[in-house]
């Protein structure tokens, strides 16, 4: 089976929660079949300035960058 580490792809939410003291946001994502997840509410790794002026309850698209089962968020953009 081919591995997704690494890869960079695209997908869309509901953020849950954002934690900029901790560098994270959780969000209720879409399935990301180059992960093999279904939809599911997670938590990601993003810097302050990604999750600059998002808020719980936002609907998002969203860069991930998978890694070791989960991931960091790049971009953040409001629907
Ligand atoms: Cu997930």
């Amino acid at each position: 089976m081919a591995s997704a580490h690494g890869i960079a792809i695209q997908s869309s939410g509901t953020v849950t929660a954002v934690d900029q003291a901790a560098g994270t946001v959780t969000i209720d994502h879409a399935p990301i079949p180059e992960a093999n997840w279904p939809a599911m509410v997670m938590g990601f790794k993003a810097s302050p300035a990604v999750t600059q002026g998002v808020a719980a309850g936002d609907k998002v698209s969203f860069d991930l960058k998978l890694e070791n089962g989960g991931g960091e968020v790049t971009a953040i953009r409001k629907q």
